[in-house]
């Protein structure tokens, strides 16, 4: 069907401005996969296209996961035991375990392996209403694995209706055979694994991990000097253990978002909102690793720095395949009012993936919508393991 009206829809545009764009008896008119139309009323030329009421429900755009490493190998349930019997993510990450041990399970994996495994944690994101995922590589840290992983990343869209982003992220770790040679690893693998994915068309942007346990800003900068040699856009790890000054690096380049932050300062957020930047709020990860430094929240606010929420769906860190659940953190743990939470997950995650046309619902756009069994917007962060969605509409169809 190429022409479709919705009627009987409490709509949630989520424009970017701010504030839930609310339509409380609303129509929606789509033709070709992109809304035609939406507003209260319905304009005579959509008056005989076929109709479908959705009887009263909310509909907002469809969720977007911004920060996920959905692909990977293996689990790692054994170092959750550990850290409640008392070691730190860093001790664990420097005796071995941690990233590493998730590189050793990828590259023992092979892509349909990779794929099964990624299929079902990202089933359950898509029965939230989720409709595109930002993909990472990073656990495989040589030329042939972090290459496999993209394939798989990229593949999931011929098995399940999504969009699928990826981020190529060499720059997650440094493997253990060069242990303490960081720039060797970026020159003879890092680099060369970049340019050979990028000229197989698997990269839409360039990530990294700037931390004590992983990479410098120098390092990264290196990275990110051969991100706009290649003309991709880049993004970053920034401040989620200590403050190393990645956020302020990430901006000098002019990156699409600084994702974790917590350890982010006022003069970050200063230097976020200067370079048009996302602060991608993590707080799946802030949950898992106990941790206690929340994200300046407040000066994100004060220096209009727009906030996207994502799962930072991995085996280590952040466990959580719930973007809902997400959001309910976002509220709970670091303060979001549930209209932020909603424009986390739609209109900001859109631009923290430098994308224009889909997370708000307006005239042009795609029509990737969500559909919920609830009366108003607030309820989708407030509730804790439950699922409302109803319908997830992907490109017109579902
Ligand atoms: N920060 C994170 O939280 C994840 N990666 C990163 O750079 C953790 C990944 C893992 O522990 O496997
Ligand atoms: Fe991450």
């Amino acid at each position: 069907m190429t022409r479709q009206v919705f009627t009987d829809a409490i709509i949630a545009a989520m424009p970017p401005e701010g504030g839930y764009g609310l339509i409380p008896d609303g129509v929606i008119a789509i033709e070709k996969g992109r809304i035609a139309h939406l507003g209260p009323d319905l304009p005579a030329p959509y008056e005989g296209w076929p109709r479908d009421s959705l009887g009263g429900r909310l509909v907002t755009p469809a969720l977007i996961d911004c920060h996920t490493h959905l692909i990977h190998g293996g689990d790692r349930a054994r170092e959750f035991e550990m850290r409640l019997e008392g070691a730190s993510y860093e001790e664990i990450a420097r005796a071995g375990g941690g990233i590493i041990s998730t590189v050793a399970a990828t590259r023992g994996a092979d892509e349909p392996e990779l794929i099964a495994a990624a299929l079902l944690r990202l089933d359950a994101l898509l029965s939230e209403g989720v409709a595109v995922v930002e993909v990472k590589s990073g656990y495989g840290l040589d030329l042939e694995t972090e290459l496999r992983m993209l394939r798989a990343a990229r593949a999931l869209e011929q098995y399940r209706p999504v969009r699928v982003r990826t981020s190529f992220l060499g720059a997650h770790a440094v493997p253990a055979d060069y242990a303490g040679r960081a720039d060797a690893y970026l020159d003879e693998v890092c680099l060369p694994a970049l340019r050979a994915a990028a000229a197989e068309g698997l990269v839409d942007a360039v990530d990294g991990f700037c931390e004590g346990i992983a990479f410098s800003p120098a390092q990264i900068a290196r990275v990110f000097d051969a991100a706009r040699d290649l003309g991709l856009p880049v993004k970053l790890h920034a401040e989620q253990l200590s403050h190393l000054g990645g956020t302020a690096l990430a901006a000098r380049y002019g990156a699409l978002s600084a994702d974790h932050v917590e350890y982010a300062t006022d003069a970050d957020a200063a230097a976020l909102a200067g370079s048009d930047m996302v602060a991608v709020l993590l707080p799946g990860a802030f949950y898992t690793l106990h941790e206690t430094q929340v994200p300046p929240v407040a000066a994100f606010r004060i220096h209009g720095v727009p906030m996207a929420l994502a799962t930072d769906c991995n085996p280590g860190s952040s466990p959580l395949s719930s973007l809902l659940l997400a959001m309910n953190m976002g509220c709970t743990l670091f303060r979001l009012t549930p209209q932020e939470a909603l424009a986390g997950v739609t209109c900001h995650a859109a631009r923290a993936l430098g994308l224009a046309d889909c997370g708000r619902l307006a005239p042009g756009l795609r029509a990737d919508l969500a559909v919920w069994d609830v009366k108003s917007p607030g309820e989708l962060a407030y509730r804790i393991g439950f699922n409302p969605l109803h319908r997830r509409i992907f490109g017109g169809q579902g």
